[in-house]
């Protein structure tokens, strides 16, 4: 891709191919997925930008890096892994990352938030967009469908399917987060996989400030998860979080895995670089212009 490509605010038809990667090959995936959130909310004129733009990585490393089995042509069918955006108001980031799957047209990216899209500002499982599981954004509903999910999975169906959740880190003062991770515990779940994007802002605050979640380890580790502390922009470390995770599902170590991935709220784009600000506004015109060409010097 060309310089001028990368900056465009057009979408382009590159896709990428879901295999085991060594770590320096997820940054170019990283950032078109970074650069299709910006042309697809500046667009759309209202949405989130920060915590799509702060978790690309992660998504980067779960859809491209053989972690998660899937066929882009055939997410219909009923064996392959799911991913279960618990933190919906990303739909963004997820959107992205199936485009780039080639899970549907990359040109649809367009319609975000339109009237009748498929990529409804929060996802819908009613849209039928090829990957998305279940409906979401009710914080806190979404890892518990996974979770339930999982259990039909290992208990009902005994297959060797997984599941994947990513909550925000504000998300951890819903209630009923918890009583999803006692389940996953409880039910012995190590096909299930929870992915926390902890950047430490949340909609009008520093996480601590509004009310305070912490020590995150330490609570998934006493409800029973094999928990693990990792860089989220560190493709690498996302790496050894992920790769715990399978050998825990093939040692049927009867435990559930948690990923603490640590994350800046719009990362990429150093003008929402760890702002709590951009949690949930588009950029304009100008700022969508900028990011581009910033992130166009990047790999
Ligand atoms: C049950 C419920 N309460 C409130 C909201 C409104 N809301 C949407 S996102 C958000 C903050 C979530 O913070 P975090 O999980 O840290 O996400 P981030 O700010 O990092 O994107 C809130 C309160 C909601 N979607 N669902």
């Amino acid at each position: 891709m060309t310089q001028e490509t990368k900056a465009s605010l057009d979408f382009n038809t590159t896709t990428f191919t879901n295999e085991r990667r060594s770590a320096e090959d997820f940054a170019p995936i990283a950032n078109e997925i970074r650069r299709d959130i910006v042309r697809m909310l500046v667009r759309a004129g209202s949405g989130h930008s920060g915590g799509p733009l702060g978790s690309a990585d992660i998504f980067a490393v779960l859809y491209f890096g053989g972690y998660m089995r899937y066929d882009p042509a055939r997410m219909d069918d009923t064996t392959h892994d799911r991913f279960v955006l618990s933190a919906g108001h990303m739909a963004p980031v997820m959107y992205a990352a199936l485009a780039n799957a080639g899970c549907y047209p990359k040109q649809e990216q367009e319609t975000l938030r339109k009237y009748n899209t498929r990529l409804q500002g929060h996802p819908g499982r009613d849209m039928h967009l090829p990957g998305v599981e279940t409906s979401s954004g009710s914080l806190g509903q979404g890892i518990s469908i996974a979770v339930g999910m999982a259990m039909s999975d290992k208990l009902v169906d005994r297959n060797d399917r997984r599941v994947f959740s990513l909550t925000g880190d504000g998300e951890l003062q819903e209630g009923s987060v918890w009583e999803a991770a006692m389940a996953a515990s409880h039910f012995g779940l190590d096909n299930f996989c929870w992915l926390i994007d902890n950047n430490d802002c949340q909609i009008d605050g520093r996480v601590p400030d509004v009310m305070n979640v912490y020590p995150i380890d330490a609570k998934c580790e006493s409800f029973g998860f094999d928990t693990i502390v990792v860089d989220g922009h560190d493709y690498a470390d996302l790496m050894r979080g992920f790769d715990r995770f399978l050998e825990n599902q093939r040692n049927k170590t009867g435990k559930p895995t948690a990923i603490i991935a640590r994350t800046y709220m719009g990362h990429g784009v150093s003008f929402m670089n760890d702002k709590f600000e951009w949690h949930g506004k588009p950029p304009s015109k100008d700022q969508a212009i900028a990011a581009l060409e910033e992130m166009s010097t990047m790999p």
